[in-house]
């Protein structure tokens, strides 16, 4: 496994559409354990293959809180098949837009179909947390980001933030 690094806006890969997984395979599944490595040291709930560069429909997910055993789902190809009416809203943040967050209303709960870490058919059936989570990674493989669903105003603000932010960690390393 190997810990890579996580593109942060406005890397234009962010704003790709990502591909499907033809097969399950020992690359795939190396890929996999690369995404969970740093999805796991950045640290986040969740992280989507685009975030370290691959365009493929691929995402991992932990939600075990700390010192708890881990639970890792990872899920390829995902296709949401049913969204709730009801909405939630979450304070939501990005691996791909450190340091920022704000609340985002989704629907509360959704149905999942996908291919698991074996290449095995699943379905499920996702509320709270983890429907939220599921709907950001999923908007990541169409090349959305959370800040897309806010207003022009608070997303122009966290753009520029982070765009400070990345020129005040350049400057401090050259
Ligand atoms: O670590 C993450 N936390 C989080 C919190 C609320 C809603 C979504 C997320 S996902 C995020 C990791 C990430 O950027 N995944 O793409
Ligand atoms: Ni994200």
């Amino acid at each position: 496994m190997a810990k890579k690094q996580i593109l942060i806006i406005p890397d234009p890969l962010l704003r790709k559409v990502s591909e499907p997984v033809s097969s399950v395979n020992t690359e795939i599944k190396n890929l996999m354990d690369d995404m969970l490595e740093t999805m796991y040291a950045a640290p986040g709930i969740g992280l989507a293959a685009v975030q370290i560069g691959v365009l493929k429909r691929i995402i991992v997910i932990d939600l075990s809180k700390d010192g708890e055993k881990k639970n890792p789902l990872f899920i390829v190809n995902p296709e949401i098949t049913f969204k709730s009416n009801e909405l939630i809203s979450y304070e939501e943040g990005c691996l791909s837009i450190p340091n920022q967050f704000a609340e985002v209303k989704r629907p509360s709960s959704c149905k999942v179909n996908f291919l698991d870490y074996n290449g095995k058919k699943k379905k499920i059936n996702a509320n709270g947390l983890l429907a939220t989570c599921i709907q950001h990674e999923v908007d990541h493989l169409d090349g959305i980001l959370f800040i897309d669903h806010l207003s022009k105003l608070k997303k122009d603000l966290i753009i520029k933030k982070t765009k400070k932010q990345k020129k005040e960690i350049d400057r401090v390393i050259v």
